[in-house]
């Protein structure tokens, strides 16, 4: 059958749905209603669904909306449960973890800590039921599972910092509170105390996969529009041909820096990339305070900074 494929196109059908795929057997979770949104139409597909919810996408949204529901009502009662002060201070209110003296209890009073702990194990639930999730759609679509993988990247850094990191130290006070300064803050309290993170290896690769993610979409993704003319962003569709977008495409990065991704490759690159940073950024994170309690002595002593 004929199908109309681009998604980047200026101008927007609105015909029949296009309700994709037939669901494998035993999996008919889906939401079939459909409809057009003429915004979405213009950064991408203007057809909103058909959605698939099913049991773990309700459980991940009902665990992460009390959690946010937690912190807001946190930070409301911190504002004296007036609304001018909760948006004046918004930026500046805190949800903390419980203090040193209560370690790694799971058994703190609720207003010490004890709604910190709550909101990390809603948290966690509800991102590792969206992880299930990606897990299932994935295969229930018969794709490959380099979404999940990547996602689990993300996952194991949030775990570190938040889980893991204050489980191995017997502290809840090490992890990170919920708010915007006080974030901010903590990481550069985190910084100072273990002796400048800049000199943290990991955190040096972390930075290193980050910018090159970032450098790796600019150019594919500017690569990929400067030929859409030629109907670049076909990509796969082009690999075989001369003349087209994708050749234009390779020739370009040859003759500019001698040489090429492939249209396969450069989403490798990027995957790894991305995945990269927050799996040696959580590495980084473990390492410390666990297995080195200063990185700048520690870069001292391996020859790594001026002694
Ligand atoms: C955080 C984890 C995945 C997130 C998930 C989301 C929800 C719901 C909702 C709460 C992003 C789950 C949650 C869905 C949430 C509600 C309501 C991914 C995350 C699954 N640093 N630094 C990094 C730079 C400095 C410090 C990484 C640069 C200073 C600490 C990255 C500089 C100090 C930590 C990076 C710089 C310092 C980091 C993050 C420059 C003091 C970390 C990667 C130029 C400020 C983290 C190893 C990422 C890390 C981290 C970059 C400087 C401290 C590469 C560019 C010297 C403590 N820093 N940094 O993708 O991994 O995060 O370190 O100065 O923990 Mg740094």
């Amino acid at each position: 059958m004929l199908r109309y494929q681009n998604i980047f196109t200026q101008i927007q059908l609105k015909a029949e749905p296009e309700m994709g795929i037939a669901l494998p057997a035993g999996d008919e979770d889906r939401i079939n209603s459909t409809f057009y949104s003429y915004w979405a139409g213009k950064i991408g597909q203007a057809q909103i669904g058909p959605f698939y919810l099913g049991w773990l996408g309700m459980i991940s949204l009902a665990f992460g909306a009390a959690a946010i529901m937690i912190i807001g009502l946190n930070f409301w009662a911190q504002a004296g449960w007036s609304p001018q002060t909760f948006m004046r201070e918004f930026f500046w209110l805190s949800l903390d973890p419980p203090g040193p003296e209560y370690g790694f209890s799971p058994f703190v009073p609720l207003n010490e800590g004890g709604w910190f702990i709550l909101t990390g194990a809603f948290l966690t639930i509800s991102v590792l039921c969206w992880w299930v999730r990606t897990y299932m759609r994935a295969k229930s679509l018969g794709m490959g599972m380099h979404i999940p993988w990547a996602f689990a990247s993300a996952i194991w850094l949030f775990l570190v910092l938040g889980f893991i990191r204050p489980l191995l130290l017997g502290s809840w006070a090490e992890a990170v509170p919920y708010g915007v300064f006080s974030h901010l803050d903590w990481t550069n309290n985190f910084s100072l105390i273990y002796g400048n993170l800049f000199y943290n290896p990991f955190h040096a690769l972390s930075i290193a996969f980050l910018y090159g993610s970032a450098l790796l979409f600019a150019m594919h993704g500017a690569t990929i529009l400067a030929v859409g003319r030629y109907g670049g962003e076909r990509e796969i569709e082009q690999i075989t041909d001369r003349g087209t977008a994708s050749e234009r495409a390779a020739l370009f990065w040859r003759w500019t820096m001698g040489f090429n991704a492939t249209m396969e490759s450069i989403h490798r690159w990027a995957w790894w990339f991305a995945v990269l940073t927050t799996l040696t950024g959580g590495i980084g994170i473990l390492l410390t305070g666990t297995v080195v309690d200063n990185w700048y002595v520690w870069a001292q002593e391996h020859h790594y900074a001026p002694s």
